[in-house]
């Protein structure tokens, strides 16, 4: 009878309207009279989930039943966004189920702009994470992701009416979530405090303390053209006992429910942190709870195969997606040694045979450390394994190098001390890798180079970051012919057979001189600015020139990604133009400028930056001399829906940190996937993309990596007065100050970050930076060799599809194996 019973997939056009319909009904108690949009995305949304789940669960039997080894991903962020159309592409429904809603009454289209982005990420970290779980699926890849399932995602950014930033949370489950299961039953405790006494053989007992449960939510995650589904878990944290009846029927409610709340709290909020360390407790906790939860469910998991605790490694990989789950360490160490009885030396050989690390920045201010006070007394048994740690590893190795010993030590020394969760993470891992070429070299070269003496530098190596090409190359939500049908056309092969092989986009190469190709080319691009402006109209109400120029700088804003130096620039265009003559104007290309990122809340210089452009766009876009050859956009409450229509309606995009600070990017491949031309420095993975389409489709410019540091130097032992230095930008500075775009006096802890020190050089590369735009501007003159450019550029990124950075984590370092389910 189960057998029999079990239902099918919702495949064809009749099916889907039925289970639509069937789900409008009994899902949510409602009735076409009076379905609306987010009614109808709900029901199909929950149709295509049914879908989901049938796959998914044949996916976990198939694994249950081979026990292949597995990759675990952990990670603090995963920015999924949008979830109804990517599944829609990659189940390969999407044209069925636009029918059936058709014939239902509805748009397809209109109905997946109801769906909320569930923005559980910051940014570039977060993003890779959902496209790495997006490629091991893709790839049969046995690969589950951890996560938290914060309640509140990363907060909606407000412009405020003097153009600051402003901040509201992110209810993202208010209309409930169809895309995640709750699994009442996959619980595990977890302890936060109390106290941990040492026994013999370096065990210790941990007991007191607070006690709180993690729940499971599955998300999951289908591949592309494959039944193939995989799990992402995502924890959420409860009270372990609901409230204190005890002191409810004292009559103290408060207290009854305080514990209750303050285990809920730990997974209320994301962190909305970028590069800076934060001294939170609860952030700690965060991180505990969810490594804690994650490795008791993939040991639960890992003992069904009835192995020795011996062959972890060879059954269970798991990555570290930097240094947040680090703690992962000492927990996997306190549960060999204190639960499983095996010795130290065992317990470490497993340990450090199980994960792998993945440095994502070399900026020292994002260097996690912990106080080692607060560690004492949150989690007690873990910081005595790290002392542990200490005494056997390192200090075995140079028991006389004591300024080496001290570099590399997990603990810095200080009032109070610190726990290095890098070098934690470097010495208790299998390997480290960074995320591009010149960011692993940095990492090599920097942070990690006494444990690349120590080591051997085999340890230490790069996997560059990719993308998934089914999001960022095909999920374009238009009605125009969309690149990725044109290039389909075009090469006469299927999508599938691109979006599953990148590299085949270099077929592209021998159609780049024909002008009906060139032709078509532009017209999709055309048509994407189109929808740009059409998205912008609804959200500000201008209207803008498609016929400009599009040049985008998409971000989080941070001073190291340099948004201030953009709009310096953007300024001394605008001022440039306003000294013309009225006919000087007229031969002039407009061009519109677009920012779009969110800064932390408490990064006051970041948000100053965002005020400066919100009142510079103000004063341009109502300049009647200028504002038709240039205008200047800041789109509030960035994510990854508006990256979507943002990134392939892009003529140039703007990656432009100063040269070591940026590990890789992943925004300049998803520009360039979609045919924009990239303007940076010599940073990140814009190396590698400029290695891929050649130099002389990259605009580039400022000063190298090795010439930063010494640059700083002399900013600061022989400081050149700006005006001396870079005359160009002491004016733009000049007319900010004057209050040419607000009350000057507002800006100045912003401009003297550039007067001062400058630390992120940007009197030192504003020239060239000028100098790149001018060539931007002259390259743009000549259309047929820009479209050349663009036709190249697209073809040549196939090494930056994330389904082979995956491959590269799977071979080189997880030594796991593609399994279809059949
Ligand atoms: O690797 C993903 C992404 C890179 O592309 C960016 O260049 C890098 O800045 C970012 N790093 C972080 C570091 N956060 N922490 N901790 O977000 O990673």
């Amino acid at each position: 009878v189960w057998k029999s019973s079990i239902p099918s997939l919702h495949k064809d056009v009749p099916t889907i309207t039925k289970s639509v319909v069937n789900h409008v009904h009994t899902s949510l108690a409602r009735q076409a009279y009076n379905l609306d949009d987010l009614g109808a995305y709900q029901a199909a949304a929950l149709s295509v989930r049914d879908n989901l789940i049938l796959n998914w669960n044949e996916t976990q039997m198939h694994y249950s039943r081979t026990a292949p080894k597995r990759a675990y991903y952990l990670s603090l962020e995963f920015l999924m966004g949008r979830t109804l159309d990517n599944a829609l592409l990659n189940l390969g429904l999407k044209s069925q189920y636009s029918n059936g809603i058709d014939k239902l009454g509805f748009n397809l289209e209109d109905i997946i702009e109801q769906e909320r982005d569930a923005g559980l990420g910051n940014g570039g970290l977060g993003r890779l994470a959902a496209c790495y779980l997006d490629s091991s699926a893709s790839q049969e890849l046995p690969v589950w992701g951890y996560g938290l399932r914060y309640k509140y995602g990363i907060f909606q950014q407000l412009i405020g009416p003097d153009g600051s930033q402003l901040e509201a949370p992110d209810p993202w489950l208010e209309h409930d979530n169809p895309w995640e299961l709750p699994r009442l039953d996959v619980t595990y405790e977890v302890r936060f405090y109390g106290h941990a006494e040492r026994l013999d053989n370096m065990k210790a007992i941990w007991s007191g303390g607070q006690e709180v449960l993690a729940m499971a939510y599955d998300v999951m995650i289908p591949g592309y053209d494959t039944k193939n589904t995989n799990n992402l878990r995502l924890w959420e944290s409860k009270p372990k006992r609901g409230f204190d009846l005890q002191s409810f029927n004292a009559g103290d409610y408060e207290r009854a429910v305080e514990s209750s709340n303050s285990a809920a709290n730990i997974t209320a909020v994301l962190y909305p942190n970028d590069h800076t360390t934060l001294g939170k407790e609860l952030r700690l906790k965060q991180q505990y709870f969810w490594t804690a939860a994650s490795l008791a469910d993939i040991i639960r998991r890992f003992k069904n195969l009835d192995k020795p605790l011996t062959e972890f490694p060879d059954y269970v990989a798991i990555q570290l997606n930097d240094t947040h789950p680090t703690l992962a360490i000492p927990e996997l160490m306190r549960i060999l040694i204190d639960e499983e009885d095996i010795s130290w030396d065992t317990a470490w050989q497993i340990t450090t045979n199980t994960f792998f690390f993945t440095n994502h920045t070399v900026l020292p201010e994002a260097l996690e450390k912990w106080s080692v006070p607060l560690m004492e007394h949150l989690l007690p048994r873990h910081m005595q394994i790290i002392f542990d740690i200490v005494s056997f590893t390192v200090e075995k190795k140079f028991p006389g190098d004591r300024e080496k010993l001290a570099r590399m030590s997990l603990i810095e020394e200080g009032f109070p001390q610190n726990v290095r969760m890098a070098n934690l993470a470097c010495i208790g891992n299998r390997k480290v890798n960074g995320v591009a070429e010149l960011h692993s070299e940095l990492v090599r070269m920097t942070i990690m180079k006494d444990f690349v003496d120590f080591y051997g530098v085999s340890k230490f190596s790069n996997v560059t970051n990719g993308i998934t090409p089914r999001r960022w190359l095909d999920q374009a939500r238009i009605c125009n012919p969309s690149l990725s049908s044109l290039i389909s056309g075009t090469l006469g092969i299927p999508k599938a057979t691109f979006l599953k092989d990148l590299f085949k986009l270099e077929g592209l190469l021998k159609f780049a001189d024909e002008p009906a190709f060139q032709k078509k080319w532009a017209a999709v691009k055309q048509s994407n600015k189109e929808r740009l402006a059409n998205h912008v109209e609804g959200m500000l109400g201008v209207r803008i020139n498609t016929n400009a120029m599009f040049d985008v700088q998409i971000k989080r804003l941070h001073e190291y990604k340099r948004q201030t130096l953009n709009i310096m620039g953007v300024i001394h265009r605008y001022l440039t133009l306003k000294a013309m003559t009225p006919e000087e104007r007229k031969k002039v290309n407009p061009k519109v400028v677009f920012f779009a990122g969110k800064a932390a809340p408490g990064y006051y210089i970041a948000k100053l930056t965002i005020r400066l452009i919100v009142n510079a766009a103000r004063v341009l876009n109502s300049d009647p001399e200028t504002k038709d050859i240039l205008s200047l956009y800041f789109l509030p409450d960035y994510s990854v829906s508006l990256a979507e229509v943002l990134i392939p309606a892009s003529d140039i995009s703007q990656h432009i940190s100063t040269a070591g600070t940026e590990a890789s990017g992943t925004s300049n491949m998803k520009f360039c996937l979609n045919g924009g031309l990239l303007l940076g420095t010599v940073d990140g993975a814009n190396i590698e993309i400029a290695e891929e389409v050649g130099e002389d489709n990259v605009f580039f410019f400022g000063h190298l990596t090795p010439a930063v540091e010494d640059l700083r130097y002399q900013h600061i032992y022989h400081p050149v007065p700006i005006e001396q230095k870079c005359p160009a930008l002491a004016n733009v500075l000049n007319e900010v100050s004057a209050g040419r775009f607000g009350e000057g006096s507002v800006y100045e802890p912003l401009l003297n970050t550039i007067r001062q020190t400058d630390y992120y050089l940007l009197t030192e590369d504003f020239d060239s930076y000028m100098a790149a735009l001018k060539m931007v501007d002259e390259a743009y003159q000549n259309r047929v060799e820009w479209i050349k450019k663009s036709i190249k550029t697209t073809a040549k990124m196939g090494k930056f599809s994330s389904d082979r950075a995956i491959q590269d984590y799977a071979q080189e370092y997880w030594n796991i194996e593609s399994t279809k389910v059949a």
